[in-house]
């Protein structure tokens, strides 16, 4: 049966994260408060919205819905400007190893990710001509652990939801892969990852014979 497989972009492809961090630092600091790297793992998979919402909770502040829109846009520029000289050396070890596997097999491929920056992203770091199709925070209305995202990636793919693996660093990731009725590989901690169908730290843990397995299933 055909095979579709979905990948999200922070914590998976490429670790953003880290500047997603000092996006929302700055802008904490800049509202007088601090915001620490265990706080931003909350910030993991989550839509840019729901972040402000969450930083304002942590640093016990109001906005009015214009400061709100200002701050949102103020922290994608800092973001933009943290990720402009991202290049291929910020590709997780063996992802490009997964892509080549997928494509010479002719496995479709798409991106599903929160992010609204995702394309962008994926250009600048050269990968990608490998993906199919691209479904990210432009294209959906319901965050994570809602399945849009990944249902709709399997739409754009042309293949059945239940014959797609997605490949998540986040916990909602992985509760919407799972929702999708898609099988779901956490990429991360298994002790933080439990709801996930296979774990791996990496794709350095990932054989391109459990690829293919996954493939012939
Ligand atoms: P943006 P993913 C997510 O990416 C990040 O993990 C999350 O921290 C971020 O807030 C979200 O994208 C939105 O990103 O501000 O660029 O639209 O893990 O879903 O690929
Ligand atoms: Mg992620």
């Amino acid at each position: 049966m055909k095979k579709g497989f979905i990948f999200d972009l922070d914590g998976v492809i490429v670790d953003t994260a880290k500047y997603h961090y000092l996006a929302w630092k700055k802008l904490a600091n800049q509202l007088g408060f601090e915001f620490t790297e265990e706080q931003n793992e909350l910030f993991k998979g989550v839509s840019r919205k729901r972040c402000l919402e969450i930083l304002l909770e942590i640093g016990k502040r109001e906005a009015t819905q214009e400061e709100f829109d200002k701050w949102m846009i103020d922290k994608n520029v800092d973001y933009l400007e943290f990720i402009k000289n991202m290049d291929a050396s910020e590709i997780l070890p063996d992802v490009p190893k997964v892509l080549a596997f997928l494509k010479e097999n002719n496995i479709p491929i798409a991106l599903g990710s929160a992010s609204k920056n995702a394309k962008p992203i994926l250009e600048k770091v050269g990968l990608l001509p490998y993906f199919d199709a691209i479904v990210d925070g432009n294209h959906v209305t319901k965050a994570k652990p809602d399945p849009e995202v990944f249902l709709l990636a399997a739409k754009q793919l042309d293949v059945n939801a239940d014959e797609c693996v997605v490949f998540e660093d986040a916990v909602a990731g992985v509760q919407a892969a799972n929702a999708a009725q898609m099988i779901s590989i956490g990429i991360g901690d298994k002790n933080v990852l439990t709801e996930a169908q296979f774990n791996f730290n990496d794709f350095t843990e990932i054989s391109t014979n459990f690829i293919k397995d996954l493939i012939e299933k």
